[in-house]
């Protein structure tokens, strides 16, 4: 009883809020979106996006086991690439990522455009979790950042869309390719919409406390905490919702899936 009324308040909220907003776009900015309107659209669909991770939970959807402060790894190995190449990273290094955008679009009703700063303003989860690499380590780290479902839930997926692809900002080129003769390219990775929705599927901003690191993504990466160490894509600029995985670079869902590993990484 009390969620019903709790949740017909929200719906109230979120509707006027939605009104509010085109409403004010549309006086103060002409139909043009602005980076500042696409923070408050995600912030509108917050209440509604924790309704739904605890209906999934309700629901009995599995969780990757959560671990202790004390648990963390004194060193987590960073792997695959440590440092992005090219000028552009390295500026937006030096310039402390100020002008570094996370972009959500494709089969979206309203495409997304994101500032560092606009993310760590969303609300967040944190979780404690191990890592599991097909290389055969593994280390406990602490992440935070913003559910990817509620990303999606504010760009308002198309019906069509059944995958997530989160394009990143380095390119193996040049750099030796594990497992043999194998073509160089540009790091991606795809999840289907209902592992990126998962409640502890995040973009992470923060590392045990501090924001990322190069060596691990920085400004961010995904955790996908029920898959293995290669779906966890570093340097995420682009999530891109699409139907089909079959035209994107070499058409497997991913840079080491496209090299021969699994797609579905689960653990
Ligand atoms: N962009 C990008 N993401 C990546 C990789 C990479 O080389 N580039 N390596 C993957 C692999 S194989 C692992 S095990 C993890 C390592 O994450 P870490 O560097 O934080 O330990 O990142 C994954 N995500
Ligand atoms: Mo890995």
């Amino acid at each position: 009883m009390t969620l019903i009324t709790r949740r017909n308040a929200l719906v109230a909220g979120a509707a006027g809020s939605g009104l509010a907003l085109s409403g004010c776009s549309k006086v103060v900015f002409g139909d043009k979106l602005t980076a500042s309107s696409d923070f408050q659209r995600v912030l509108a669909h917050a209440e509604g996006w924790t309704l739904a991770s605890q209906r999934f939970l309700l629901a009995g959807g599995a969780l990757a086991r959560e671990y202790r402060l004390s648990d963390i790894s004194p060193k987590f190995k960073p792997n695959g690439t440590l440092y992005p190449s090219g000028e552009d990273y390295e500026d937006a290094v030096n310039e402390n990522f100020v002008t570094w955008r996370l972009v959500v679009d494709g089969m979206v009703n309203r495409p997304l455009s994101l500032s560092i700063a606009d993310i760590h303003a969303l609300p967040s989860r944190t979780q404690i979790t191990r890592h599991d690499c097909v290389e055969g380590w593994s280390a406990i780290g602490q992440w935070t950042g913003v559910p990817v479902g509620l990303l999606l839930k504010a760009a308002g997926p198309l019906p069509q869309a059944k995958y997530a692809v989160f394009h990143c900002a380095d390119n193996l080129e040049g750099e030796p390719a594990k497992g043999g003769m194998q073509a160089p390219g540009q790091y991606y990775e795809s999840l289907a919409l209902a592992d990126a929705f998962h409640p502890q599927t995040i973009i992470a901003h923060s590392m045990n406390g501090r924001p990322l690191d190069v060596a691990h993504g920085a400004p961010l990466r995904l955790r996908v905490e029920r898959q293995l160490g290669y779906k966890h894509a570093k340097y995420v600029q682009r999530v891109q919702l699409i139907d089909r995985l079959s035209g994107l670079y070499g058409g497997k869902g991913g840079y080491w899936e496209d090299r021969g590993y699994e797609w579905y990484a689960g653990i």
